[in-house]
């Protein structure tokens, strides 16, 4: 199948591009290189050393004895939407060209009217480009489990039967989501949602949890196809940051209370996942959301598990919560539903330990790299605006 990857250089980004092209798929990508330059911007850089674009492009085809045709740009642009949509003829777009940070989208103003303009545009010039030039592709776009918030009922997925003054309907489930980020994925979920009673599209919506880990089998010894892997306040998740903690020595650190709790699920999941749905299309005018994740984790267990692994390895480390510079539920019910990918033959990476041990190994070879940037690690974004580096609550 002709795959086209907005995002193509990103932390799913690469590792989708080869674990398609490992399956046969002609794999396609455009990406305008943000993700390097807000990392940056955050004072930090990717755990993993990675390859310029450019470089990363010839050892894919070294590897895989065919092209990754690449588009330099930003997707915000119309026309360059439609030369890579006449040229290509996508037959599924899996769209992973997004601003994916909560606290970047909550710096201040200009952050937030960015990330929301950026995510809600680019992903309305790609309805439209299929529309006019791919209507029978399907589109598998990253939506986020932070879309629904923490409510104190079960979330299903996407839609719930509601009866409400006798009447019975099946509607979506509502969204309370709790960064500018998120609202931008709501944003998007409900203008494809649409886009496909208007337009008759068929697409996927990826209700993803936090994803974490260094590799996927397909990346096997070689450096040079790793993906990028982030520590820093806004582009480092839980897990990722927790194992970077670990390996320079530095306190794992659980927000608040830490007993937030999310769907987590490993790189390599995300990658049968999404590569499940793409093998499934919908039907035309199909809107279907698949929420995505291994298991619910409280963040403290997670730390703990870090902290046990690390320990396995030989290294001592702390557990210390810190000041929480986000708003949100600290303790709270969260019983998200699961069943749509399983039904599709998703096989869950039961062993998170393991896939922990696997990280942190990876992870041990290049400390000095995070070591480098290590003031990236304890955040300074607090969601009421202010900038101040978050303390130790001990
Ligand atoms: N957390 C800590 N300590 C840390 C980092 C995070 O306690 O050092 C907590 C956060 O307060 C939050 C939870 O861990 O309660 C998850 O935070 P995160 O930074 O790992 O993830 P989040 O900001 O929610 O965003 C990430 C991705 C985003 C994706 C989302 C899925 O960056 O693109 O949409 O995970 S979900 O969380 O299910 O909404």
């Amino acid at each position: 199948m002709r795959v086209f990857i907005p995002g193509v250089d990103g932390y799913l980004g690469w590792s989708l591009a080869l674990y398609l092209a490992a399956r046969g798929h002609e794999v396609a990508g455009a990406d305008a290189g943000f993700r390097r330059r807000w990392v940056e911007e955050m004072g930090s850089d990717s755990a993993t050393p990675i390859l310029p674009i450019e470089e990363r492009l010839l050892v894919f085809k070294e590897t895989f004895d065919g092209e990754l045709r690449f588009w330099d740009g930003d997707l915000c642009d119309w026309d360059l939407v439609e030369e890579i949509f006449t040229e290509f003829r996508p037959e599924a777009v899996v769209h992973l060209g997004e601003c994916p940070s909560a606290p970047y989208s909550m710096i201040d103003r200009e952050h937030t009217t960015f990330v929301q303009r950026n995510n809600v545009m680019n992903t309305l010039n790609i309805i439209f480009a299929m529309r006019d030039f791919a209507p029978d592709a399907q589109l598998v776009k990253l939506g986020t489990m932070g879309e629904y918030g923490t409510p104190n009922i079960d979330i299903p997925e996407g839609f719930f039967e509601v009866e409400y003054r006798g009447r019975k309907d099946r509607l979506p489930f509502p969204r309370q989501a709790g960064s500018w980020y998120h609202w931008s994925k709501v944003h998007g979920s409900n203008n494809i949602m649409f886009a496909c009673k208007l337009y008759g599209l068929r697409a996927t919506d990826v209700m993803q949890g936090v994803v974490f880990g260094t590799r996927i089998d397909e990346m096997g010894d070689d450096e040079r196809l790793l993906t990028r892997l982030d520590f820093d306040e806004a582009f480092g998740t839980a897990i990722n940051r927790f194992s970077c903690q670990a390996v320079i020595g530095d306190p794992l650190t659980p927000f608040g209370k830490g007993h937030q709790r999310r769907g987590f699920l490993p790189l390599r999941d995300s990658m049968q996942c999404l590569t499940l749905a793409v093998d499934n299309p919908p039907e035309a005018s199909e809107y279907r959301v698949f929420n995505q994740f291994e298991e619910t984790y409280d963040v403290t267990e997670l730390a703990r598990k870090v902290q046990k692994v690390s320990g396995d390895l030989g290294m001592d480390v702390e557990v210390i919560n810190v000041e929480n510079p986000r708003l949100e539920l600290e303790e709270h019910y969260y019983t998200p539903d699961h069943q749509n990918l399983l039904d599709l033959g998703y096989q869950p990476t039961h062993d998170v330990e393991a896939e922990m041990k696997v990280m942190l190994e990876d992870l041990l070879r290049y400390k000095d790299r995070i070591e480098a940037h290590k003031d990236a690690l304890l955040p300074q974004m607090r969601w009421d605006g202010r900038h101040e580096k978050v303390h130790y609550l001990k």
